[in-house]
């Protein structure tokens, strides 16, 4: 419920200005200090409310971030930054979405050809002006234009991993109302969609007016989109928050129509109907000695509604997971008493794919175990870059390095007072034709071999699925990592035959991935589902590179659940030793 993750946003919009205009240093000084700010345990405005001083205490703030940070979250804005917007006055969120477009590239061609929108960039990438500013090539102007659709088009729906945190903040605050009886989130995001077009809150209350009332005033938002009796819709850092507020004994009732989806609530209403049941938002009603049931909304007996439970008890249904309510077969599933024991949070017993400091990660090996540690867990392992295709600037490790790493990992070892499993293991790289980047023998001796694709990303279906069957056909691999390389929001990735790519996987006895970073949730849930129906196994992995990043563990469980993943079929929910069965 803290204001981390707002404030950081700010001082990486404030760092992007600043690289646009050119300044060089400062901005990374500025993004590095927005990262720790997001993973700070405290609220950043309790650390702000005692001062400058609190807030330098977080890694990497200085005075000059310090009273930013202040500024911002006494007046919510900060004047530096209004300034920079007005010398460059790009919409640069919006710009830097084309993929293979930084700032440093919207400074350019700000300065340039006075580029500010997304149109004024497609227009001159059409019109062959990009090409002829200094340090642009026609390569450069015909990947822009190709990519400028996507990022427009991806522009309308938000990432999961950004909406769902404002969502949580707007419970937080809601359920301290005066009145409010409970609250919770609905729609896409309650399903756990990767990308959600707004948000939806319910609250019961038996005082809708006063819930409203405050709820527009959350601090929070920034514009009051509309407000009524028992509804009302605001707008925070961008994003949509719909509120409504029911009477509690419609709670029930509310939360399942408002979560969705529409295809879901479509084929409950029509077996409600062939019942003579009335079914909506205010309840399920016996309408079978009504003689207008369309009269009005709560027309015939009330016979369920205080509880989503109720709702589905009413149609001789079990509650469905929201995580499956796509209208994709759950329906039947949940008549023939069929729906899967889908995959929980707490079934998680390890990680198998994860960075330290040795690559890109910001954190020891010691300090990656600790969190591990913290979590619970049965084992984890540390699966840090090789060198290879699409590691940039020495970020990946050499096979001679990897060696080394052995030692280190053995006196990590050491040091472990739980009863952790430290796995030593790599993430390697697979090329254009599925070939690995590191070496047979030092695979062979590892405990863990995470295989991703992170180059040659455009390739076309048959490529992209031979190229990936390959690798997990090799003999050490254990893990296919976020096997279509999409980014959410920025790069479609692979088109894959997974349902083939998948047979592969289980003949080899490769696991596919679902990588939990919320930018990739990569294989999506549509997507898991197909894999593991033509009999792959499936490895939940958070791919962290700091501590903090190993609690989004939750978005990969949730994506797995909408694959209809069971416990058995998720590689790091079984026991160590099956575990250890499987990787041999
Ligand atoms: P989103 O916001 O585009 O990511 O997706 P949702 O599913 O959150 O959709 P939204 O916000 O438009 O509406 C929330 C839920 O309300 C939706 O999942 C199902 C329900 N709903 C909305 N409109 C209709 C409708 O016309 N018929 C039915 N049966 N349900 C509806
Ligand atoms: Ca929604
Ligand atoms: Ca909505
Ligand atoms: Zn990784």
């Amino acid at each position: 419920m803290s204001r981390n993750a707002e404030v950081a946003r700010q001082l990486e919009l404030f760092a992007d200005l600043l690289e646009a205009d050119g300044v060089e240093y400062k901005p990374n000084v500025y993004r590095r200090a927005a990262e720790n700010i997001r993973e700070h345990p405290e609220p950043i405005e309790a650390l702000a409310a005692e001062g400058e001083a609190a807030v330098e205490e977080i890694d990497g703030v200085g005075d000059a971030i310090s009273s930013k940070v202040v500024e911002y979250v006494e007046t919510g804005e900060i004047g530096e930054l209004g300034e920079l917007r007005e010398a460059l006055p790009v919409d640069i969120e919006v710009l830097t979405r084309v993929e293979g477009v930084g700032p440093k590239t919207v400074g350019a061609l700000y300065d340039a050809l006075g580029i500010t929108t997304l149109d004024e960039l497609e227009e001159a990438a059409t019109d062959g002006k990009i090409q002829e500013v200094k340090g642009f090539g026609t390569k450069t102007e015909s990947n822009i234009r190709e990519n400028i659709e996507f990022a427009r088009h991806a522009k309308e729906r938000e990432r999961l991993g950004d909406a769902l945190p404002l969502a949580e903040d707007a419970l937080g605050y809601l359920r301290d109302v005066d009145g409010v009886e409970a609250a919770q989130i609905a729609g896409s995001i309650r399903r756990w969609r990767d990308t959600i077009g707004d948000v939806d809150v319910l609250v019961a209350s038996e005082s809708g007016e006063r819930v409203v009332d405050a709820f527009v005033e959350w601090p929070a938002a920034t514009d009051v989109i509309e407000a009524g009796e028992h509804k009302a819709g605001v707008r925070i850092d961008g994003v949509r928050v719909d509120l409504r507020v029911v009477i509690p004994e419609e709670f029930g009732a509310a939360l399942q129509y408002f979560t969705g989806s529409k295809d879901h609530n479509v084929e409950l209403r029509n077996i409600a109907i062939s019942r003579g049941l009335k079914m909506n938002e205010y309840g399920v009603f016996d309408v079978s000695d009504v003689e207008d049931p369309d009269a009005g909304q709560r027309v015939g007996e009330r016979i369920a509604g205080e509880t989503e439970e109720s709702m589905y008890a009413a149609l001789d249904l079990p509650l469905v997971p929201p995580e499956i309510r796509e209208g994709t077969g759950e329906v039947d599933a949940a008549r023939e008493g069929s729906l899967p024991n889908l995959v929980e949070e707490g079934d998680v017993r390890g990680d198998l794919h994860t960075h330290t400091d040795w690559s890109d990660g910001r954190a020891s090996i010691e300090e990656m175990v600790v969190a591990a540690e913290r979590r619970g867990y049965d084992y984890y392992a540390v699966t840090d870059h090789a060198t290879g295709p699409g590691m940039v600037g020495g970020v990946g490790l050499s096979d001679a390095e990897l060696r080394e790493q052995t030692d280190a990992i053995e006196s990590a070892r050491a040091g472990i007072d739980s009863n952790l499993t430290l796995l030593h293991g790599v993430e390697t790289n697979i090329d254009a034709d599925g070939d690995l980047s590191t070496d047979d023998d030092l695979l062979a001796d590892l405990d863990v071999v995470v295989a991703s694709p992170h180059a040659a990303l455009g390739q076309d279906r048959e490529t992209a699925t031979d190229r990936l069957v390959r690798a997990v056909e090799h003999p050490s691999v254990d893990v296919l990592g976020h096997p279509t390389g999409r980014l959410i929001n920025q790069r479609e990735g692979l088109d894959l035959d997974v349902a083939r790519l998948a047979s592969a996987a289980a003949d080899a006895g490769t696991a596919l991935e679902i990588n939990a970073d919320p930018a990739r949730l990569d294989l999506r849930g549509e997507l898991a589902r197909v894999a593991i129906e033509h009999g792959a196994t499936i490895a939940v992995d958070t791919d962290a590179h700091a501590p903090g990043t190993l609690d989004v563990i939750r978005y990969g469980v949730h994506t797995a659940r909408r694959g209809w993943c069971e416990e058995a079929d998720v590689l790091n929910a079984w026991t160590v030793d099956d575990l250890r069965s499987f990787l041999h």
